[in-house]
């Protein structure tokens, strides 16, 4: 079916465990923006919806790590991502959560419908449990050794370094990831969803009817599928998520993939009564992009739960992107090797576009990529500001120069070869653009835009306005036949600025909106169908001064973010010398290789209480920029708990967390002992940014 009457698009919900970083955003998030607005200036009946998934066991280590509890976690990082989504211009038609009620009763709803038509296999079965916590260590609870390539940080879900798919036992050397402890069996009772039952099912739709899938998708899907399906458990242990709606489930929950992709229809739901016309008809297209770690619950565990269920359209398409790299290396959120949206938006105020086109022109689409600082900037500086831009400006100066301000007339009488084939440059750059986006090849169409752009640049130099109106007759005017030659490029160069403000409308809404100002016209301009058109903006109309569209980007700014990705780089390594040696005077000289394994950073005391039966012991809660830590400290015979919050502490972040009376402490605050025994802070002498570097 081609003639689609809807299209229901979808981004991967991320996970409310941390902010987005542009990793996320040129996976998934820009594209379907792209799309979503193409479509909609197209003027297609079209849904964009999102939300973060804030249930799972990303939600629950966040948690315990920063010594708060899950539903804190979500809504901390619920308000910064979708913060991060409106400034970055990503128009989701709804952006829900999944901790929301409707959610919880339709993904409940959904699991009861399967039961009862009794499609699980419920199966009690060993599995690994950590004495110490008291829980079952499913999916990132447990790490090991990966059977594949021998990570040895591989998790009970899935190893990162080589992709593969894992489950707890096929870990070598399991250990729990709460309390390092060597994990023991223990029996449970579990849902399991036979995928094996959906493979023809699958064989079918994917390799047979979607061979328009992208490589790596289609790929993906036919190795997993030649692999073989099994049974897949649909219920865990835990009480953080959807309870499982079924007798004898006590302190079950749904697995997380379970229910989030079921949060695309509970956003719908949400946003829309009619919500049914998009997920169960058939000339919806529903289009599901995400990143390719995702691609097996979108292509082959949520299809055939659909499937399963009954009654819903699947997906038409999942054009999966690849892995963005960081300066050569893969973004890893624990060692903070990433560059995070939300403080690129403070770092680059106004440089929202700058960065969509980036990760556009850029984007892992095919490949992973790489994402430099350098790389920024010269796309910056040579592609936007000395390409689109430049030509953009030129144009209005010109005009306000040698047209007084308005648009000119076209003379048909002197159209040489060099006007009529920037015409049809013009005229054709839309279909070029077309052919790309249905084909959700990004890149490709943005390189079209930029190309219009490079050639009017060209058309410009070749006709040279500036110089014809010197060639002047006896009044001082210019010559009749120049100015004709004036008025045809200009008009023209003006038709190919209104043309670049519709096509590159998807990808850089506000440079749009920029230039629909300047040209003193309304947001309806921007409708795809005016792509192509020679005579968007009527002679003689009065136009703007122009305001430039982008600003150079300096070196000194990229040498900044490069610094900061590297000092802000977490390092892993744990110090095990640093407890061996004992306090006192007269430690044997080290050198500075020694000194440069402790990490060291500044943190702010939020909260402070005294330990239960220990006179000497204070909790503090530290700020540490990025994450938040709980320290027990031996202060509490010189310090107050109500004088520590607000102090600015140096903290000792890599020492091996250590538990003092039942609390886990998780790095040391630095102290100097007076010579009467009284300790004193060390604090930096002005105010610095919590998680500052100290060396
Ligand atoms: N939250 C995984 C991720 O953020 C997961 C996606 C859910 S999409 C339904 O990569
Ligand atoms: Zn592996």
């Amino acid at each position: 079916m081609t003639d689609f009457k809807r299209y229901l698009i979808t981004a991967a919900l991320p996970y409310a465990n941390g902010p987005v970083h542009i990793g996320h955003l040129a996976g998934c998030y820009i594209p379907a923006d792209i799309y979503s607005r193409y479509l909609r200036a197209q003027k297609r009946d079209v849904k964009f919806v999102g939300g973060s998934d804030e249930h799972g066991v990303p939600i629950t280590i966040r948690a315990m790590k920063e010594g708060i509890t899950p539903q804190q976690v979500v809504d901390k990082y619920h308000a910064i991502i979708r913060d991060s989504f409106v400034k970055m211009g990503i128009s989701f038609d709804i952006y829900s959560r999944t901790s929301g009620k409707v959610h919880h009763e339709t993904a409940s709803a959904f699991f009861k419908k399967m039961y009862e038509d009794g499609l699980f296999e419920e199966k009690e079965t060993e599995q690994y449990y950590d004495e110490k916590t008291k829980t079952f260590l499913a999916d990132r609870y447990i790490t090991g050794t990966c059977p594949v390539c021998a990570n040895p940080n591989a998790y009970g879900d899935q190893c990162e370094k080589c992709g593969s798919s894992l489950s707890p036992e096929q870990l070598i050397n399991p250990k729990s990831t709460l309390s390092d402890a060597v994990p023991v069996k223990k029996q449970t009772k579990h849902w399991y969803f036979p995928l094996q039952q959906y493979e023809s099912f699958l064989r079918t739709w994917i390799l047979d009817e979607h061979k328009e899938w992208k490589n790596n998708v289609y790929g993906q899907c036919k190795s997993w599928l030649d692999k073989g399906l099994q049974s897949r458990a649909m219920t865990r242990d835990s009480n953080w998520g959807i309870k499982v709606p079924v007798k004898g489930a006590e302190g079950k929950v749904l697995y997380v993939w379970f229910d989030a992709p079921i949060g695309y229809i509970s956003a719908t739901k949400e946003l829309t009564g009619a919500w049914a016309d998009y997920w169960c008809r058939e000339d919806t297209k529903l289009v599901h992009f995400i990143g390719k770690d995702n691609i097996v619950f979108h292509c082959i565990i949520f299809p055939a739960m659909l499937k399963a269920h009954g009654g819903f359209v699947l997906p038409d398409n999942v054009p999966a992107n690849e892995f963005l790299n960081i300066e050569g290396e893969k973004v890893s959120t624990s060692r903070n090797w990433a560059v995070w949206v939300d403080e690129y938006l403070k770092d680059f105020p106004g440089c929202e576009d700058v960065l969509r086109y980036v990760l556009c022109a850029n984007a892992p689409e095919t490949k992973d990529n790489d994402f430099t600082w350098k790389d920024f900037q010269d796309r910056n500086n040579s592609e936007l500001v000395s390409i689109f831009g430049n030509f953009v400006n030129r144009t209005f100066v010109l005009m306000h120069k040698l047209c007084a301000g308005k648009v000119p007339k076209l003379h048909e009488d002197i159209l040489d070869a060099t006007d009529k084939a920037i015409m049809s440059d013009i005229q054709n750059a839309r279909g070029k653009v077309e052919t790309a986006l249905e084909n959700f090849r990004f890149r490709d169409a943005l390189f079209e835009i930029i190309d219009l752009s490079r050639k009017g640049n060209k058309y410009m130099q070749e006709k040279q306005p500036w110089i014809v109106a010197k060639q002047t007759s006896t009044s001082g005017q210019p010559a009749a036949d120049a100015q004709k030659i004036i008025d045809n490029c200009l008009h023209l160069c003006l038709q190919l600025t209104a043309n670049l403000a519709v096509l590159i409308n998807p990808f850089l809404p506000t440079t749009a909106r920029k230039m629909l100002h300047m040209m003193k016209v309304v947001d309806k301009m921007l409708d795809w169908e005016n792509a192509g058109k020679l005579k968007l903006l009527s002679v003689g109309y009065s136009l703007r001064e122009p305001e430039l569209l982008f600003r150079k980007i300096e070196d000194a700014e990229i040498t900044a973010q490069v610094e900061k990705l590297k000092s802000g780089l977490v390092k892993p390594a744990k110090i095990t010398s640093m407890e061996e040696s004992k306090p006192g005077n007269g430690k044997p000289e080290i050198v500075y290789d020694d000194f440069a394994k402790l990490e060291l950073k500044t943190g702010l005391v939020t909260a402070c209480e005294k330990v239960e039966k220990a006179d000497k012991l204070l909790k503090l809660e530290v700020d540490l920029g990025k994450e938040r830590r709980t320290i027990v400290s031996g202060i509490a015979l010189h310090y107050k708990p109500e004088e520590m919050i607000g102090k600015q502490v140096i903290v000792v972040t890599n020492l091996a967390p250590r538990k003092m009376k039942g609390i886990e402490s998780q790095g040391m605050i630095l102290t100097a002992e007076d010579s009467d025994g009284k300790l004193q802070l060390l604090t930096p002498e002005n105010s610095v940014t919590p998680g500052s570097n100290v060396s």
